[in-house]
């Protein structure tokens, strides 16, 4: 028995690092109905598949389409071993609050939502404010949130200025020390990004998450 429901989460891992976005529900399904916790098959099975993905898309293996078939397959999986964990009255610890947007003036939104999937399925607490936010909206919105974090991104050279803007309000309004900030984009670097006065740059989004990682740790 114990070995068949090791099996399963192998399983459940494999669907997940092959992006296999309608097996991995109904596999969580059946872990569960093998008398697995939900934690349980979170951290062994779910946890391990989404660094794996993370780590082949690193080392120039996966591209873009496994990345994000591998994001869609844990979000399926995770949505049913949430709602299971929320019957038993447990909770998932919380990595963080992330508020993310794509800045004003700017409707690219594609790695935005994948930043924000990553950073879902590495257990951060996600505020997506959309695209085209406006700066004071970002600030609003990560007090209203109790965020740590605030991630913002930009995929023109002319909104990028607009990551500096939202800085430069959290200075003014005395706030710069409650959030850290992380920014990224296409035309972003890490230069441009210390000019400003980010807290951290990430250049995919799965730097976005160990720079988050890091950045949450920093401040907790
Ligand atoms: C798709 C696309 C569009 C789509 C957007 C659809 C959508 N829903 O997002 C549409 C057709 C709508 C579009 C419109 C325009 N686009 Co466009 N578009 C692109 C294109 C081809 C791909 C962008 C993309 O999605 N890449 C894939 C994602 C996954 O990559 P990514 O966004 O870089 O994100 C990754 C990292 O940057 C990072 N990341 C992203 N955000 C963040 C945030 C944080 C905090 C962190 C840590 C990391 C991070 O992680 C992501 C995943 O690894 C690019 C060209 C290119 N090759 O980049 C042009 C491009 C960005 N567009 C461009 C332009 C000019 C425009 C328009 C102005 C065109 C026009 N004249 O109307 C409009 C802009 C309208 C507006 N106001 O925003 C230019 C920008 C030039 C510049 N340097 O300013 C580009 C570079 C094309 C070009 N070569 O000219 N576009």
């Amino acid at each position: 028995m114990k070995q068949e429901t090791s099996e399963q989460l192998q399983l459940l891992t494999q669907a997940i690092i092959q992006g296999r976005v309608d097996e991995s529900g109904p596999l969580a399904e059946k872990a569960l109905a093998s008398g697995r916790p939900p934690l349980e098959i979170i951290e062994k099975a779910c946890l391990p598949a989404i660094e794996e993905v993370g780590r082949l898309w690193e080392a120039g293996e996966y591209f873009l389409p496994e990345l994000i078939a591998g994001a869609e397959a844990m979000k399926a999986a995770m949505a049913i071993l949430q709602a299971a964990l929320k019957a038993t009255g447990q909770t998932l610890q919380s990595a963080g609050r992330v508020v993310i947007g794509t800045v004003e003036g700017d409707i690219h939104d594609i790695g935005k939502n994948l930043v924000a999937s990553m950073l879902r399925a590495a257990s951060f607490e996600v505020i997506d404010l959309g695209a085209d936010v406006k700066i004071d909206k970002f600030v609003e919105a990560a007090v209203e949130e109790k965020a740590d974090l605030i991630a913002l991104s930009a995929l023109l050279t002319t909104t990028m200025l607009n990551q500096k803007k939202v800085i430069e309000l959290l200075k003014s309004s005395g706030l710069r020390d409650r959030f850290r900030v992380m920014v990224g984009g296409a035309p972003v670097t890490e230069k441009y990004a210390r000019e400003i006065g980010a807290d951290g740059y990430g250049e995919s989004a799965v730097q976005a998450v160990a720079v988050a990682r890091s950045l949450v740790q920093i401040r907790r």
